[in-house]
């Protein structure tokens, strides 16, 4: 893939650099011709510059003002063209024209992130994946803001900050960067019992994605579809992968992050770059007014999901991205989603961490972009036009034509003017509300440990594994005891398998008790009693749609084989298995001791993908090893590429050789264990095209630990 990229790199920015710039000159930002931007004005060749320079001057204030605020959270983040189509219509439940227009072609631009890290920060942080999707619609802008996992942190706006505050690098020292593991997390996670839902996620391997091509999405707040007779359903949004729910493990994640600290960004770019396109089915959670009170759960609380066993997801369509951006600023820097960008068909509810949502991002936009008429920035356009009495401002783009900039008007023919409900105006849910002014939390939110329970049950064992390696991992960073012992504790209340595990990992007893964590949290004697997390329950013992177990496992396409080889590597062997693979969809990379061209033993130049020395082995799915006597000897020699097998072995990903290949093995950790099911020797392809879909062969895990790398 990355040799393909680069040539199509290349000769794309060659054909934008035609469009563009072909025969232009360079020129001042008044269109003045420039005859030097390389020297500065001077007196005399070696004096001083002179305040004359208005040139100098132009281009260093540019430059001076490049930055703008990165995000407050999210900040790291890559996103890509697309579009969405309808399989069926939904015109029971909505009248979004996106929802019952199965022609229709609907242009996205959707951006995945990390939450925690900086804009500069590396991929493959264990934290949760924004998903966020712009709908350019013929009613106007719908922005599905969501994240990779069904459930949020906390039930209020009120909490994000504090949430926010407890994750970032701690103040003093500005501590650790895109990371969860260190104490003013676990103290605030500790307290804040509702956490407990979101952070098991945090803690299993869907918080190091394989890839943002194989994650899910999900809306997370239940929101209302409205029918075209003005009635309402409750809806989740999912957004489910064409190419299954995968992910790396820990170790791999620390590595990557070394080896390539762009690792999902660029996964992204060059997928989309050769054409292999990632694809999400559009599904939907549809339940009816009228059962609103019929779960274990209220449908309000958005630290819980609604297990499919109870209402099935309803797959409606699919989005497929297939145009990166021209400009990273220009687009995925400035681009502004608001969960208040809504269409007529789609209404909010009253979850009230999506009713902070609908103030929170359309404030934060004036800090980052600067001004109200961020909707004028490309990025952020609508596809219809816009018209209305808003004006001026900074940066205002447009020249607003006539005499009046006020509704209602007689000297502009009343326009703009109003629309009808029938005409395709917005209308708000007209829900009937009795109730008095409080600020207070619904009991009904009170249930912190059943679905943390659920989830944790759901899984298959190495996922479970993996959990317990992860609470092990980030509580062994903190240094506070009482924090960890809090943690243990409420551990214990989801699993306490899970919790014996992680103790014994921490070298510490789990506490029978601890002092009220909610009554510090809440602060309001009264209400303590009120918030106090209920005992665990068991309302459905397992969930399969929450294991990665029970993902598909159907497909090699676009996964990277590094195929190990040096001089005098066997062409013959080779080729058949590159042209199988390759018709499946994946991506072949020869791996060499040197850049440049590689010779095989008939003697033809083959390009060199990668050397040895400027990759690893945690960057591909599986490996490839084809014989030839020179080649094997090399290998054999080089300590990088012994290196390479055993980690692959490690981590449970595929291995295929030939039968001058295998002597490579011999040298390796895998020379005992060649009966492994994902070890294939001589095969026709078949077998290592299954094991690579399989992504990983977790029954060798616990191998693992032995392989010395
Ligand atoms: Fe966000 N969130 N958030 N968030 N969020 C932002 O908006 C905020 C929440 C999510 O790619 C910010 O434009 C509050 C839930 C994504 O540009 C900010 C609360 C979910 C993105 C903000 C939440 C999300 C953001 C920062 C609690 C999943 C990145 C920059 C009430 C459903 C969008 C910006 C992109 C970004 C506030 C909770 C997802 C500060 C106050 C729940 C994917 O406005």
């Amino acid at each position: 893939m990355e040799k393909k990229t680069t040539d199509t790199a290349k000769q794309k920015d060659l054909e934008n650099y035609k469009k563009d710039l072909t025969d232009k000159a360079l020129t001042t930002n008044q269109g003045l011709k420039v005859n030097d931007t390389n020297n500065s004005l001077k007196s005399g060749e070696r004096g001083s510059t002179l305040l004359e320079d208005f040139l100098l001057r132009e281009k260093i204030t540019s430059f001076d003002h490049e930055r703008i605020p990165e995000r407050i959270v999210h900040a790291r983040g890559s996103a890509a063209h697309g579009y969405f189509e309808l399989y069926e219509s939904l015109e029971e439940y909505s009248k979004a024209g996106i929802f019952t227009d199965t022609t229709r072609k609907t242009p996205v631009f959707v951006r995945f992130s990390t939450v925690a890290g900086s804009k500069g920060s590396p991929d493959l942080a264990r934290d949760v994946r924004g998903f966020a999707v712009k709908f350019y619609t013929q009613e106007g802008t719908w922005d599905l803001v969501g994240n990779n996992m069904p459930i949020f942190f906390i039930q209020d706006a009120m909490k994000f900050p504090d949430l926010i505050h407890s994750v970032k690098p701690e103040p003093n020292k500005e501590i650790p960067q895109a990371a969860s593991a260190h104490d003013t997390f676990y103290d605030f996670v500790s307290l804040a019992t509702e956490t407990l839902h979101n952070h098991i996620w945090v803690m299993s391997d869907r918080a190091i994605p394989r890839s943002f091509r194989m994650m899910e999405g999900f809306g997370i707040h239940t929101f209302r579809l409205i029918n075209d007779k003005g009635e309402a359903h409750f809806v989740k949004f999912h957004w489910k992968p064409t190419l299954g729910v995968h992910s790396v493990t820990w170790e791999e994640a620390v590595k990557i992050n070394g080896a390539d600290i762009d690792f999902h960004r660029r996964d992204l770019w060059d997928a989309i770059e050769v054409g292999q396109y990632p694809e999400w089915e559009l599904g939907v959670q549809i339940v009816p007014e009228a059962d609103e009170h019929k779960f274990d759960f209220d449908l309000l609380d958005p630290t819980k999901l609604i297990p499919e066993e109870m209402v099935p997801v309803k797959i409606i369509g699919k989005m497929t991205l297939n145009k990166n951006p021209e400009n990273f600023f220009a687009e995925t820097e400035q681009v502004a989603f608001l969960p208040g960008h809504i269409v007529p068909g789609i209404d909010f509810t009253n979850d009230p961490l999506l009713q902070g949502r609908l103030f929170s991002y359309r404030d934060t936009q004036l800090s980052r972009l600067g001004s109200p008429n961020f909707h004028q920035i490309p990025i952020n356009r609508p596809v219809v036009d816009t018209h209305n009495n808003q004006r001026d401002a900074h940066m205002q783009m447009e020249i607003p034509k006539g005499q009046t900039a006020y509704f209602p008007n007689s000297l502009s023919g009343g326009c703009p003017h109003l629309s009808k409900m029938a005409e395709g105006a917005f209308h708000s849910y007209e829900e009937r509300i009795d109730a008095k002014k409080i600020r207070t939390r619904s009991a009904s939110f009170s249930d912190h440990f059943s679905q943390p329970a659920l989830f944790y049950r759901s899984l298959a064992d190495w996922e479970k594994e993996h959990v317990a390696a992860a609470y092990t991992f980030e509580l062994g960073k903190c240094n506070h005891d009482h924090i960890k012992q809090r943690m243990l504790y409420l551990i214990s209340q989801i699993d306490d398998e899970l919790a014996d595990t992680v103790a014994k990992g921490l070298g510490m007893e789990i506490p029978k008790d601890i002092e009220r964590p909610i009554n510090q949290a809440i602060g309001a004697d009264a209400e303590v009693e009120k918030h106090q997390p209920g005992k665990k329950k068991i309302y459905l013992e397992k969930s399969e749609a929450l294991s990665m177990a029970n993902t598909k496992f159907d497909s090699i396409a676009t996964r990277k084989v590094a195929v190990l080889v040096a001089d005098g590597f066997s062409m013959k062997n080779y080729k058949p298995i590159k042209e199988k693979l390759e018709k499946e969809g994946a991506v072949m990379n020869i791996v060499v001791p040197h850049g440049g061209t590689v010779k095989c033993d008939q003697g033809v130049d083959h390009k060199v993908d990668a050397s040895i020395t400027t990759t690893e082995s945690v960057l591909f799915d599986a490996i490839y090893i084809p014989g030839g006597e020179e080649s094997v000897k090399t290998l054999i020699n080089n300590g990088k590429y012994i290196k390479f097998v055993n980690e692959t072995f490690k981590y449970c990903k595929a291995i295929a050789v030939d039968d001058e290949g295998e002597q490579v093995l011999d040298h390796s950790f895998v020379s005992n264990f060649k009966d492994d099911t994902a070890v294939h020797i001589n095969d026709s392809a078949s077998n290592f095209i299954k094991s690579i879909a399989k992504h990983r062969n977790w029954e060798r895990r616990e191998l693992s630990d032995k392989v010395p790398v």
